[in-house]
């Protein structure tokens, strides 16, 4: 879908329902995914348990435990390699990152979040992919408030609602800005139900 992109942050674009078209067909893969590697919340190197679940798919997967954050070839879990990335989730991320301004991106690694009501992402940078390429974010399902600050913790947050097929990417000036997700409502959403998905497209080495 052809789209103006929505104007975010130097080097951060959103492409408001980019992926919606794709929406009903995707869900569909990530409950597949999950069937393989399943649905778990991780623990977090302070002792925590997170309140979203996450599966991978792709060559590399991102893990947390009291060990720290990574990302690892075979799931903990399963003692699986993660699921392969299917090529049209490939296609319709490259595609974006093309649209934000980003030519040859080339994601190794897709994280797949899964938000009940009442789950929450706390303020965090993604830095533990050792390519500085961009991300590429899909959400689905039920619409979350993404907070969205600055390169410093303290800096000020937007909040800016994330809603079914919209997809966010950035780089740049702006991949290592702080961003979370509050605490999701409830509600019913026509194809996913009480759930939020959110897919993020990464480069990890
Ligand atoms: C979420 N996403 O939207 C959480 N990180 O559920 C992230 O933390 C995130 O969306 C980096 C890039 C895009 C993201
Ligand atoms: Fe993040």
């Amino acid at each position: 879908m052809a789209m103006r992109p929505e104007w975010l942050d130097d080097g951060a674009v959103i492409l408001r329902g980019h992926a919606t078209a794709h929406a009903a067909r995707m869900i569909a893969e990530i409950r597949r995914i999950a069937c393989l590697a399943p649905f778990r919340r991780m623990t977090t190197p302070g002792g925590g348990v997170m309140s979203v679940a996450m599966t991978c798919c792709g060559a590399r997967g991102w893990c947390s435990d009291a060990r720290g954050y990574r990302y690892v070839a075979v799931d903990p879990r399963t003692g699986q390699p993660w699921p392969a990335m299917p090529e049209t989730w490939r296609g319709l991320a490259i595609t974006a990152a093309r649209a934000a301004g980003y030519d040859g991106f080339e994601p190794d690694s897709c994280l797949i979040n899964g938000y009940r009501p009442g789950a929450r992402m706390g303020l965090h940078q993604d830095r533990d992919e050792r390519s500085d390429a961009p991300v590429v974010s899909v959400s689905f399902g039920l619409p979350a408030i993404f907070q969205w600050g600055g390169v410093r913790r303290t800096d000020p947050l937007r909040r800016i609602p994330l809603l079914h097929g919209d997809v966010v990417i950035w780089g740049g000036a702006s991949r290592y800005v702080f961003h979370g997700i509050a605490p999701l409502r409830a509600g019913a959403h026509a194809v996913t139900g009480s759930c939020r998905y959110n897919l993020t497209f990464r480069r990890t080495l």
